[in-house]
């Protein structure tokens, strides 16, 4: 079974190049610019984190959330546009310095849930079922501060509570193992698929996967999405890449290693990914030193790579491959891989 593609992104992979050691080195473009850009680089769907969809909202209330996200579809429909998912941003605010829903204070950690619905609202009126929840900060720095038990349930009750509001919705719970925290509870897509067996809706509870999250966790990307899709779990991706267990790097597609990104087109395509509306988003930052006509390149250039890699993917002889797997020849079948990806 082959796979269908469209690609999304989030208005954050366009952005103004600041990292942790220097400001901003391009100037900000307006969210409607944005929206101008996605056609024209090959893009259909819109990822969204609540706050990019309505800036502020922790200063409107349910109903202002609403209206404000209403002009936002219209602006999507204008541009052709479809939202993909909603994902509250619960790593910025003051409240969730601790973790959002694994929080050791009360206080905070009924903020986080209270955001997590707005977000849902938000998803409703952008026309989306999907919520996506990366976990950010919900781990530690060091294991004493929170006893890791209370904080799976902690989360699990977070998830169901969101379950219980948005009858319509379906989780998807983005795994990573580390950065911000030292060590995080949901590091890897074994853990969001487990997560989701606390809840008594397991059915609304699937996974994204992010190639770099999942090389951060030592593992490789293309097996994590063979785990989620043999659970039929696999409702998202983040591609893009990851030189090494470093900083989350967030590189194009198939930047550093080829065959590891061949590999993930590979899998997606022979479980016939896409078919039931699953979206490949690209999860990738510019360079900072990209000048600000091409610091749109990394998301075209990704999902290029992407395509190309498919169409060798499927160009490769499958009559050979079985007969090298069944004399066990692996190396003829490495050599044949390789010769293909070189061209
Ligand atoms: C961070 C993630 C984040 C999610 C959405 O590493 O990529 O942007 O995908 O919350
Ligand atoms: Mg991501």
């Amino acid at each position: 079974m082959k796979g269908t593609f469209r690609f999304s992104f989030g208005p954050w992979n366009i952005h103004e190049g600041a990292d942790p050691f220097g400001p901003a080195v391009r100037r900000s473009i307006a969210f409607n610019k944005k929206l101008e850009m996605y056609k024209k680089l090959g893009f259909d769907g819109v990822q969204f984190h609540d706050d990019d969809a309505v800036p502020c909202m922790n200063d409107l209330g349910q109903k202002q959330i609403a209206a404000e996200a209403k002009k936002v579809r219209k602006q999507l429909d204008e541009h052709g546009l479809t939202a993909e998912f909603v994902a509250p941003r619960l790593w910025e605010d003051p409240r969730t310095i601790d973790g959002g829903y694994t929080s050791n204070e009360p206080a905070c950690r009924k903020y986080a849930l209270e955001r997590s619905i707005r977000a849902i609202d938000i998803a409703n009126e952008l026309g989306t079922k999907n919520i996506v929840l990366w976990l950010a900060r919900e781990g530690t720095y060091i294991r004493e501060a929170k006893d890791s038990a209370e904080a799976v349930k902690r989360i699990a009750n977070a998830l169901q509570s969101m379950l219980d509001y948005g009858q319509k919705i379906r989780i998807m719970i983005e795994s990573k193992p580390n950065e911000p925290m030292d060590h995080t509870y949901i590091p890897t897509i074994g853990h969001a698929i487990g997560l989701g067996l606390l809840t008594d809706a397991p059915e609304r509870v699937g996974c994204l996967i992010e190639s770099a999250h999942a090389i951060l966790a030592g593992l490789d990307p293309s097996d994590e999405m063979g785990y989620a899709l043999a659970h039929k779990k696999l409702w998202s991706v983040h591609l893009n890449d990851q030189n090494g267990l470093k900083y989350d790097q967030d590189k194009t597609f198939g930047g550093v290693d080829l065959r590891r990104a061949f590999n993930q087109v590979r899998i997606l395509d022979k479980h016939g990914y896409g078919n039931n509306g699953e979206w490949v988003g690209l999860d990738v930052k510019a360079m900072r030193t990209q000048k600000a006509g091409v610091a749109t390149k990394h998301l075209s250039n990704s999902r290029e790579i992407f395509l190309r890699l498919l169409e060798i993917s499927r160009s490769l002889d499958d009559g050979k491959v079985i007969s090298l797997i069944k004399e066990r020849n692996y190396e003829g079948l490495e050599m044949l891989v390789l010769k293909n990806l070189i061209g």
